[in-house]
């Protein structure tokens, strides 16, 4: 090799060693919490987000509570402070229990971003709300009011009793239902809780049977309780169906608007729009781009300029899109998604 050829290699090799050395000394380190352990739905997230984060040079760790709690979550919360991360994004299992912790972590310094299910106003910076509250509750219940064709029993199997995101939806359901008289014949008999278990989801399932003869829809927002519930009323051939927030990949052989299927239709969001728009915005609120206040504007990458704006609970966000909705004509496509 002659000696302009390995001097330019060398001197090659120092340009990259020293960017590379640049990046990891400047690596954001972010953790990302989800609710619970085992639910696919936070996989799938975390991967679309660890990628979106690695993109940009951080690091990200993702850490599930032992269970779908706040105190669980709060020990979490206990073991990261003490870590100090850049940045922590929180999907909340409770509105104002981890208002604490969380307020503790910004004290320290780190910024606190939420995804899926905010934590109260004064717990965060920003939330990156996947459908607006509102949307996802008109959308799941008109398809209550559809598929129960107006008029009847219906039942809402929920993930924990404490769910930010579940409380949230369901409340804006009720609202809906009692500000228009269109819904006036639907009888709201119950909401049960499945805890985002699928053992659990599948009890709750059976004891509305059992507590309703006559019930028409079970309307879950939860991917765990509505895959439980679609398995077990399409088992018994039950005359009552189902709607409310699935993935795809998990509601594939139970949907479909015939007798064969126990879900003619549901909803849920870009999964993987998710992840990438909360890893983006956490890093923003890491550099400083954004610090989470009203009107502010940054860009998600590919996913464009977006813009923050008020939520629900006076604190503010940020809205991916619409709720999506999966039927027999798109299932196949999208479970091959998330
Ligand atoms: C479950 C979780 C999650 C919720 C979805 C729809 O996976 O409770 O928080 O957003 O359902």
């Amino acid at each position: 090799m002659n000696k302009k050829l390995v001097s330019a290699l060398l001197c090659g090799t120092m340009v990259l060693s020293a960017s590379a050395a640049m990046v990891s000394a400047e690596g954001e380190k972010i953790a990302l919490v989800g609710k619970s352990a085992g639910n696919a739905f936070f996989e799938i997230a975390a991967d679309s987000f660890v990628e979106a984060a690695e993109a940009e040079g951080a690091t990200v760790d993702v850490v599930y509570p032992e269970a779908a709690t706040a105190d669980a979550q709060i020990k979490v919360l206990d073991n990261l402070i003490s870590q100090q991360p850049d940045a922590i994004c929180i999907s909340a299992n409770d509105v104002n229990a981890l208002q604490a912790k969380l307020e503790e972590a910004m004290d320290a310094g780190i910024k606190v971003s939420s995804f899926d299910s905010a934590p109260n106003a004064d717990s965060r910076q920003i939330f990156v709300n996947q459908a607006g509250t509102v949307a996802v509750g008109q959308a799941l219940i008109d398809a209550v009011y559809d598929i129960a064709g107006g008029e009847g029993q219906w039942a809402v199997l929920s993930a924990t009793s404490q769910a930010a995101n579940q409380n949230a939806w369901i409340d804006a359901m009720k609202t809906i239902m009692e500000g228009d008289e269109k819904y006036a014949n639907l009888e709201l008999v119950e909401v049960a809780y499945g805890d985002d278990e699928p053992q659990k989801s599948t009890d709750q399932t059976a004891a509305l049977l059992d507590k309703y003869p006559d019930l028409k829809v079970i309307c879950a927002p939860t991917t765990v309780g509505i895959a439980a519930a679609a398995k077990y009323l399409q088992d018994n051939g039950s005359a009552c169906k189902l709607t409310g927030l699935g993935l795809p990949s998990e509601m594939l052989e139970y949907t479909g608007a015939d007798d064969e299927h126990s879900c003619p239709y549901f909803y849920l969001w870009d999964m993987q729009g998710l992840g990438k728009l909360s890893a983006y915005a956490t890093l923003a609120l890491v550099k400083g781009d954004i610090t989470g206040a009203l009107d502010e504007t940054f860009t998600a990458g590919d996913l464009g300029e977006y813009t923050i704006t008020e939520a629900d609970d006076k604190g503010t966000e940020i809205v991916l899109g619409l709720p999506l909705e999966f039927n027999s004509d798109n299932i196949e496509e999208m479970a091959k998604l998330y």
